[in-house]
Order: C-alpha cells, then sequence, then structure tokens
C-alpha cells in the first residue's frame, strides 16, 4: 500500500529533516521569554549523573533503569507510546510497554486510510487490537487521528469524489461519527485534525479545504464532540512549539471554536525533535497554550540525533547523554509549562530505537537513535533524563 512502501517513508523522512532544520532556525531568535522562566530550568537541574547504586539491579548493563521506579509511575500524567500493531506480540516490546506506559497511541492504524480504505467500508480489526492490548494492562487509548490534512495520506476514493461541499461534509460526519461512537468509551481523546496549518500559519492545502473552505476545521471538531462527548478533543501538529504563526494562529481557532460554542480541548505538540532546540522557547510555547486553558499533549515526542553527526555514526556515550539532557529539559518544560489540570501527558513515537519511523526503509548502519530504548530495549541515558524529570531530580 502506498502509505508504507519506502518511498512514501522517505517523503516523511525528508520533511522530518526539513522540519528539524526548521525547528533548529528558531534557536537563533531566544528572546525574553528566558526571564519567565521557572528556576527548576536551570543548567544545574539537567546534569544526569548516573550513580550505580540508583541502577536497578536487575538490568543489564549499559541501561538506566532505575530502581523502584517506571516510567507510569514517576508521573502524575499518562505517558503514552505510539504502537505498530503488528509488533503487539514482539518481545521485549510488549513487556516494555506492559511495565512502563500507560497510555497507547497508534502510528498508523486509526488513520482514515486504515479505518476506512473504500467508502462505506470500515476495518477496525488491527485498531481494536490494539484497544484490547491496552484494556488488559490498564492503558489508555489517544486516537490518531480522525482527519489527516494532507493528500498524500488520505484515500483515493475521497480524492477522487465527485461532488461539493455537502457531500465532503456528509464523508466527514459520517467517518468521525462511525468511527468515535465504534471506540466510545474506549478511546479517551483524539487528535481530531493533524498537519492542518503551515509554519506561516496558513491553513496546509487538501482536499477538505478545496472541498469544504477553512471552517473544515472546526466542522471536524462539531462532528467530534457530538460523536462522543466525552472524550477529548486535539488538534495536533508540528513546530509550533516553537512559538511561531502556527501557534497564534491555532489560539485563535480555539478562541473561535469558543466563541462559536464548538469544544476543542487541546492541542497535540508532537515534537519530532533535535539536539539543538530550545527547550525554554518550547516552554513558553506551552505557556501559553495553557493561558487559554487548553489541554496540552505532548504527542510523538523523539529526539533525533542525525542532524549533528554524518549519515554513519554511533551512538557515543557523550551523544547519549547529551539526548538524556534534552530528553529532561523538554520534559522540565513542559512540567513547568503546564499546570497539573491541563497536563494531558507525553506520548513518545515508538519505544526501541529500531521501531522509530526514521529508521523505517534504511540499513541498520544508517539509523538514528531517537527514542528512550534501544533497539534491544535497555533504557538508553534518554530514559534516564526523561524520568527523572518526573522524579523531580
Ligand atoms: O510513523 C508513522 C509511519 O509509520 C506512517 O507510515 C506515516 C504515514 O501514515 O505516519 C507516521 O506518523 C506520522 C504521524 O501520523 C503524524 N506526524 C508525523 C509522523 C511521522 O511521519
Amino acid at each position: 500500500m502506498a502509505f508504507t512502501n519506502p518511498t512514501t517513508t522517505n517523503k516523511f523522512k525528508a520533511a522530518a529533516i526539513a522540519l528539524a532544520l526548521f525547528a533548529s532556525s528558531f534557536t537563533a531568535c531566544k528572546s525574553s521569554m528566558e526571564e519567565d522562566l521557572a528556576p527548576e530550568q536551570s543548567a544545574d537541574q539537567t546534569e544526569t549523573v548516573v550513580s550505580a547504586n540508583d541502577l536497578d539491579p536487575t538490568s543489564e548493563k549499559g541501561s538506566y533503569h532505575l530502581k523502584g521506579h517506571t516510567l507510569k509511575k514517576a508521573f502524575s500524567f499518562p505517558i503514552g507510546a505510539a504502537v505498530v500493531y503488528e509488533r503487539l506480540k514482539n518481545e521485549p516490546y510488549a513487556s516494555t510497554l506492559k511495565k512502563e506506559f500507560s497510555r497507547l497511541s497508534s502510528e498508523s492504524n486509526f488513520k482514515f486510510h486504515m479505518l476506512q480504505p473504500k467508502e462505506g467500508v470500515f476495518t477496525f480489526a488491527k485498531a481494536d487490537s490494539i484497544v484490547a492490548f491496552a484494556q488488559q494492562n490498564n492503558m489508555q487509548v489517544h486516537g490518531h487521528t480522525l482527519i489527516w490534512a494532507l493528500d498524500g495520506v488520505t484515500p483515493k476514493w475521497v480524492l477522487e469524489h465527485k461532488g461539493g461541499a455537502k457531500e465532503f461534509e456528509a464523508i466527514m460526519k459520517n467517518h468521525i461519527y462511525t468511527v468515535m461512537k465504534h471506540f466510545k468509551g474506549k478511546v479517551t481523546s483524539w487528535d481530531v485534525v493533524n498537519e492542518a496549518l503551515t509554519p506561516g500559519g496558513g491553513y496546509v492545502d487538501n482536499i477538505w479545504l478545496r472541498k469544504m473552505g477553512e471552517g473544515y476545521l472546526l466542522k471536524a471538531f462539531q462532528f467530534a464532540s457530538e460523536a462522543d462527548p466525552s472524550a477529548k478533543l486535539f488538534a495536533n501538529d508540528y513546530s509550533q512549539e516553537y512559538g511561531g504563526k502556527k501557534l497564534s494562529k491555532y489560539l485563535r481557532i480555539a478562541d473561535e471554536a469558543k466563541a462559536k460554542g464548538i469544544r476543542f480541548d487541546g492541542l497535540g505538540f508532537q515534537m519530532h525533535t533535535v539536539l539543538r532546540v530550545d527547550a525554554n522557547m518550547i516552554q513558553q510555547s506551552f505557556v501559553r497554550t495553557a493561558a487559554k486553558g487548553l489541554l496540552v499533549h505532548i504527542s510523538e515526542m523523539d529526539v533525533a540525533l542525525r542532524y549533528q553527526k554524518p549519515k554513519t555514526f554511533d551512538l557515543t556515550d557523550s551523544l547519549s547523554r547529551a539526548q538524556g539532557k534534552k530528553y529532561k529539559e523538554i520534559v522540565y518544560a513542559y512540567i513547568n509549562g503546564v499546570p497539573k489540570h491541563l497536563q494531558w501527558g507525553i506520548t513518545t513515537w515508538g519505544v526501541g530505537d529500531k521501531d522509530s519511523y526514521f529508521n523505517r526503509g534504511y540499513a541498520e548502519s544508517n539509523h538514528d537513535y531517537p527514542l528512550l530504548f534501544s533497539k534491544d530495549y535497555k533504557a538508553k541515558w534518554a530514559y534516564r533524563g526523561f524520568i527523572e524529570a518526573g522524579l523531580g531530580r
């Protein structure tokens, strides 16, 4: 299927690289926002020093699990991982999920093309298995995503559908109603729209925009709140964590939703990020979002390393520690920038490095190492930095 072939994957990777470079350009424009930072953001706080006594004695060498601690116990909000249905039977993938995480997203199985590949034909089996796995293990499920504002990931039957605004509104309503009602009570939150805005704050060109105009976005939220009044509804996107025009536009859209009586509960910050990103700036974006009373979800977090390195490189100890430090800074930015009642949680986009979408279709020698667990599911410095923020260290 077009969505999983290597060419498409490479396109995503290219987009991610462009995005990371775009992100890094923001680090140049640090501003007075730093004055507002909580004292916990000091450099000392983000030093990670592993003492052998602290480490879980059952961990293998080079693994930074902490004695008596797991991610899900260390935080007052859910810690999620994006999963791929086909891997749920793999070990230690499954046991790592069960031990450490309290929420699941799915990399692909809840997307439009997966759930309704043909008009009116809904295929829920894989998504249902993910929900069942979550329920058996006391985890929440976050639904990603009802509408992805990109033609490249929209099913052909939608793109080729004849008809105007009315017909497309009916297609949107039927999809959102059918999917959300199917998962009612089992999926607690949804990305209603994904990647709807350009970094400059405009609407991304896509079939829904062309057929229904800009109002398609809040229409989707309206249908979602009707379909499941108890689910929390998010707009999910990349790069608004850097506080540019995209964030401002989402905050205006949230105001507009409020004025129109349409429920719009929060923003998902994907946070596919890189080492040189400034966590202070990210914190400021969280503060601005929370000031509107919106929930804040870090929805797809990973910290890629390749941009600082040649194509092929080893994960050296110093690089690994730097990554741990960056994870810690960003998790602290979340804890300090978002009041408790608006902390919807933090989700990483995969479990072990081998699972990362970055690495799909690439030889192992050319892999990145963006996640909390190594390819053999040992806890990395990234894990250590992440969990230490939860433990207030
Ligand atoms: O990680 C996902 C990959 O497995 C899929 O092939 C791809 C297309 O469905 O989507 C990837 O996930 C993306 C997410 O849905 C939205 N934000 C960017 C993610 C990485 O491309």
